[in-house]
């Protein structure tokens, strides 16, 4: 998979890309991550992207005809573009559902705004979607950017080394996960949950989905009416239910 990421900073999200997960899947060639100064597409001397607001009021709005040249020039070089995705406060949530659907795609050219924003007709002309984090305000499109990339790229074959994991991450499956601990079994007077050094593979297998399930029914419980239980999952939610009403954890 490809991915273009266009940004007045460039450095902080080369930065970011060239470690942990990411950057060993870049340096091994699973995915393909370009990112692109949109001061390269400006034609004038001094390189400027942004503008007064027409209307008035406070801040600056990043000008279109860098966008659009940046956006071209990704088509010209690279070819058909599967998604121009504009990140903004206004987009639709971006989730792990949104993460699996453009993970089929080939190629994303991922917007960065800045300032107050983008001209409506960058959205309008060149974007294809737009999409927001969360519910909260950043400076600008570029963690958004990074928050996509990194999970879009964990989904795409070769990028995390063991896809047990991405199996088993909590998201995929619906529930948030469960406790983890490793050595040493006791570390200032807390103790590993016995049932997880017994060597007994069903109970331990029991005793996390139950954790699962008893944290997302405590801090999630939106999550549970989408996620997919098996038999076992659905036995313990019952009963954890029953437990919650009677007033206990
Ligand atoms: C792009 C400029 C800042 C936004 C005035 C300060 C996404 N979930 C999200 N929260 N914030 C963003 C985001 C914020 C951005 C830009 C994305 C470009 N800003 C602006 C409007 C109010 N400021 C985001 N995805």
């Amino acid at each position: 998979m490809q991915f273009d990421i266009v940004t007045i900073f460039p450095a902080m999200v080369e930065a970011a890309v060239g470690e942990g997960v990411l950057g060993r899947a870049i340096a091994a060639g699973a995915i393909d991550v370009r990112v692109r100064d949109l001061r390269d597409y400006t034609a004038d001397r001094h390189r400027v992207v942004d503008d007064v607001p027409y209307g008035g009021g406070p801040g600056m709005v990043l000008k279109p005809e860098p966008l659009f040249r940046a956006v071209e020039a990704i088509e010209t070089e690279r070819g058909r573009l599967d998604s121009v995705i504009l990140t903004s406060p206004q987009g639709r949530p971006f989730d792990q559902r949104e993460a699996e659907r453009l993970s089929r795609l080939e190629h994303v050219v991922i917007l960065c705004g800045r300032y107050e924003g983008v001209d409506e007709r960058v959205r309008e002309g060149v974007a294809t979607e737009e999409l927001s984090i969360g519910d909260y305000v950043l400076s600008g499109g570029e963690f958004a950017a990074l928050v996509i990339v990194d999970a879009v790229a964990r989904l795409c074959p070769g990028v995390v080394g063991d896809d047990r994991s991405v199996a088993a991450d909590s998201f995929a499956r619906g529930l948030l996960d469960y406790p983890h601990y490793t050595r040493p079994a006791e570390f200032r007077s807390r103790s590993v949950p016995p049932v997880l050094v017994s060597g007994h593979h069903a109970e331990i297998a029991r005793w996390r989905k139950r954790e699962a399930l008893r944290r997302t029914l405590e801090r999630r419980p939106d999550l549970l009416e989408r996620a997919d239980l098996d038999a076992e999952e659905l036995e313990i939610l019952r009963e954890l239910r029953e437990r919650h009403e009677k007033g206990a954890v």
